[in-house]
């Protein structure tokens, strides 16, 4: 391929994204898209510059401005989020993880984490960031009634296993785990406890979920790209004066150098959307997501959580095994524009990680681009064309196309006049 050619090729496979992206379902329960304003700040000369170290206190000159964002971004967090001890460099959740786990613990170290069935993320396990720490993974009991952390069986594990810390939350949880009940223990035998916020921290900041840091976590780490609508990019805040000094001294230089400064002004946008409309996006989320839920079960779907109400989160599980497994439904799915990933169920065991029984579905893009209840019931029966009626997947697609012209404007977001005063303002 000649130069000119692959150049072509390379934008336009570019465009091809932006083009398709547009014309889907996303149903990925970690994505979400910013608003205009917040990319408009996002794509700034900050994401071609270093600030190592921390605000006024740089190894590098030239940072006069990113300094006050990064000041202004870890009060505006600590105030949606009740703390004034905010670290707001991590770059991913994972990185933020890593941060915590390496200050609570040395290799050798056990932690106690949440079970898979119960949601836990891949940097909990030794399979990812603590198994690179070289520490140890306890899993949780898991309670299948309550469909969450066994606590009384969690309790006696901290007794007996004596571990350097503990982490809740996780990716694939639709209720909420025990933070209160584990802290209590956890404090009265000096041990942290880290609540892994990546996926509700939108949720939390719009209080349709328990904050984890006022029942008594000691950190919370999280992304800002999942119900929280922000530039992908992560963020840790802090009960505990001495871990956030500590984590703020590892995170760089241990695991970062630069933290991609250009995430901070957009992050700081979406923190005032937050503030101005979170609670009624998180509201709407979770609506939907229950809305989603019982639609797909009055069609006929397996949806996991009946007896507990489906969900409280902005996921959905659907048990696909008798139609054919996760693997093939996620990829029916794609091809009628529909975007979803397979899924783990509570009942499958870790070697199915490659065809599991299920589907994880998650609103909370749909819902920023102004999809309410109703509009749930059209998800929920294009699924069903698609999934149960056997309909061809490239039918489906044209429909679901059709369908998505009429939601392309982000929401729970400034009026247009405000963001056009704004956008004056990068001139
Ligand atoms: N693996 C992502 C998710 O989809 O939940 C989070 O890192």
């Amino acid at each position: 391929m000649s130069n000119w050619s692959y150049l072509r090729k390379v934008v336009e496979l570019t465009g091809n994204a932006n083009r398709w992206r547009k014309q889907t379902l996303n149903l990925i329960a970690s994505e979400n898209v910013m608003s205009p304003l917040a990319e408009a700040v996002y794509m700034s000369d900050f994401m071609y510059r270093y600030a190592e170290g921390k605000p006024k206190k740089r190894y590098y000159q030239g940072t006069k401005f990113i300094d006050e964002l990064e000041i202004m971004l870890a009060e505006k967090m600590g105030e949606l989020l009740g703390t004034s001890l905010v670290e707001t460099r991590p770059i991913s959740g994972t990185i933020a993880n890593a941060a915590v786990f390496r200050v609570l613990g040395q290799p050798g170290d056990k932690a106690l984490i949440a079970p898979v069935q119960a949601g836990s993320h891949v940097s909990h396990t030794k399979f990812g960031t603590l198994g690179a720490l070289g520490m140890v993974q306890v899993y949780m009991p898991y309670d299948e009634e309550r469909m969450n952390v066994d606590v009384d069986k969690a309790l006696k594990l901290i007794e007996s296993e004596k571990p350097a810390f503990i982490v809740l939350g996780g990716s694939v949880y639709l209720f909420p785990h025990p933070v209160k009940e584990l802290a209590e223990v956890a404090n009265s035998h000096g041990i942290k406890l880290v609540y892994d916020a990546a996926h509700v921290l939108g949720l939390i900041v719009g209080k349709r979920w328990p904050n984890p840091l006022s029942l008594g976590a000691h950190a919370m780490t999280a992304s800002t790209h999942k119900t929280f609508p922000g530039p992908q990019g992560g963020i840790i805040a802090f009960t505990d004066n001495e871990l956030y000094k500590q984590v703020s001294k590892t995170i760089f230089p241990y695991f970062l150098s630069n933290h991609h400064l250009h995430r901070i002004p957009a992050t700081l946008v979406t923190a005032l959307e937050m503030e101005a409309y979170g609670e009624q996006y998180a509201d709407q989320i979770v609506r939907n997501a229950r809305k989603l839920a019982e639609s797909l079960a009055e069609l006929g779907f397996d949806v996991v959580g009946e007896h507990l109400g489906y969900t409280r989160s902005h996921q959905v599980l659907l048990d696909v095994e008798n139609l054919g497994g996760g693997d093939k439904c996620a990829k029916l799915l794609e091809e009628a524009n529909i975007i979803v990933n397979k899924n783990l169920l509570p009942k499958d065991p870790p070697e199915k990680v490659n065809d599991p029984s299920g589907l994880r579905l998650g609103v909370q893009e749909m819902t920023r681009f102004g999809m309410r209840e109703s509009e749930m019931l059209d998800i929920a029966m294009f699924i069903k064309k698609v999934l149960i009626d056997k309909k061809e997947p490239r039918v489906v697609a044209n429909e679901v196309s059709e369908f998505r012209k009429s939601y392309t404007k982000v929401m729970y977001t400034f009026p247009d006049d405000v963001v056009s005063d704004a956008l004056r303002l990068l001139e």
